[in-house]
């Protein structure tokens, strides 16, 4: 028997449209999304899919490099950035595609960027969203430290950032939730736990019943997301900003999907899962449901569809043409990794330099 109990943790699981595109009524008026807003948002994960077609086959043709698909999970990226102000910031990984959707960021950037140039990186100045950051899970403890100075400031912004299940295995992920929870830091966690970190299944990464309890150690609040449900990650995204816009610290979002293609165009999957999980995981798509749910309340019909699917396409068409006319300075990748350029990169420079005019 214990003498006391002194700490008692639930996570909180949402799910607004459910697997048929039914909406929980509670809900609803709650989102007070118009019918407008909900077409943009239906808008933006069509052009996420599609654009994951048309980079696929780019890489298979030998135009773009290595290439991280998001096909299944898109809701998770698009629903969360539909919470946010353009001007806040946003601290992603390598698998947010929805996210530069939503946030307008032109395509020619990531198309750029997996075709191997660091201008890719290089957005506008008008939007505070960081570099993509492949080395899982670096990019924390970055967050938290915008979000400390973005207090030290005293504004109202907030950051959002993302990493994978297999992301919140890493030390830097706990040292950013330790940090962001002592000091309030105004920032969002998104996990997108997508069953996978390339052929280590979830169960493998934790023996947690939840990525989101991870949190409760570190004093934050914590939600689990049905992952697949565009309008339950923009709800409890948007409930997660309001919260640090106001002081109230830090949220860590558990989204939970399936991810439905290749980890990445290097990788295999037939060798270590069974094809099983991805048809019951089909069932669920994101898009699927929202488009359900719009045509049941009429607010998307074929017409409306069809103009949804040809605007993406010129967009992307003529982002792709913008991406392969890019010219690229190769001395930028020593140029930005210190303010001063060590000797060794400059000597590794020099020897590019050689290299390039032979
Ligand atoms: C620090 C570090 N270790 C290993 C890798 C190689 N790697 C790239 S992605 C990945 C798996 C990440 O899985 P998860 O966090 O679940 O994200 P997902 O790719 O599933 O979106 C690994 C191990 C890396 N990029 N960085
Ligand atoms: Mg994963």
């Amino acid at each position: 028997m214990p003498t006391k109990t002194v700490y008692r943790g639930s996570i909180d699981y949402i799910q607004i449209l459910d697997e048929k595109g039914r909406i929980d009524r509670k809900f609803e008026k709650k989102l007070g999304l118009t019918k407008k807003q909900l077409l943009v948002m239906y808008g933006a994960l069509v052009k996420t899919r599609m654009f994951d077609d048309k980079a696929l086959k780019l890489q298979r043709q030998g135009r773009l490099l290595t290439y991280a698909p998001s096909s299944g999970e898109e809701a998770i990226t698009v629903g969360s950035a539909y919470a946010l102000k353009k001007d806040d910031w946003v601290v992603p990984a390598y698998r947010e595609q929805g996210m530069y959707i939503v946030m307008g960021v032109p395509l020619k950037y990531l198309l750029t960027y997996f075709m191997g140039l660091e201008e890719g990186n290089n957005l506008p100045k008008e939007f505070n969203i960081t570099p993509t950051a492949i080395p899982v899970s670096t990019h924390l403890p970055h967050a938290v430290g915008i979000g400390m100075a973005l207090n030290y400031n005293g504004g109202k912004k907030v950051v959002i950032t993302y990493t994978g299940d297999g992301g919140t295995s890493e030390g830097d992920f706990y040292e950013a939730l330790n940090f962001a929870g002592v000091y309030r830091a105004p920032v969002i966690f998104v996990v997108r736990n997508n069953q996978w970190a390339i052929s280590v299944p979830r169960k493998r990464q934790t023996a947690a019943e939840t990525i989101a309890q991870k949190g409760l150690a570190a004093g934050i609040r914590c939600v689990q997301v049905d992952g697949n449900d565009a309008l339950g990650v923009y709800y409890v995204t948007r409930d997660a900003v309001e919260r640090a816009r106001e002081g109230g610290g830090p949220t860590l979002i558990e989204a939970i999907t399936y991810r439905m293609g290749v980890h990445t165009t290097a990788d295999d999957p037939t060798r270590y899962r069974s094809e099983k999980d991805v048809e019951l995981w089909k069932k669920k798509d994101p898009i699927e449901r929202l488009r359900k749910y719009l045509e049941a309340r009429k607010i998307l019909n074929k017409r409306i569809e069809a103009n949804i699917a040809n605007e993406a396409e010129v967009e992307i068409d003529n982002a792709i043409k913008e991406a392969e006319a890019a010219k690229t300075n190769y001395t930028n990748m020593f140029k930005y990794v210190y303010k001063n350029m060590p000797n060794e990169l400059e000597e590794q420079m020099e020897y590019l330099n050689g290299f390039v005019e032979r």
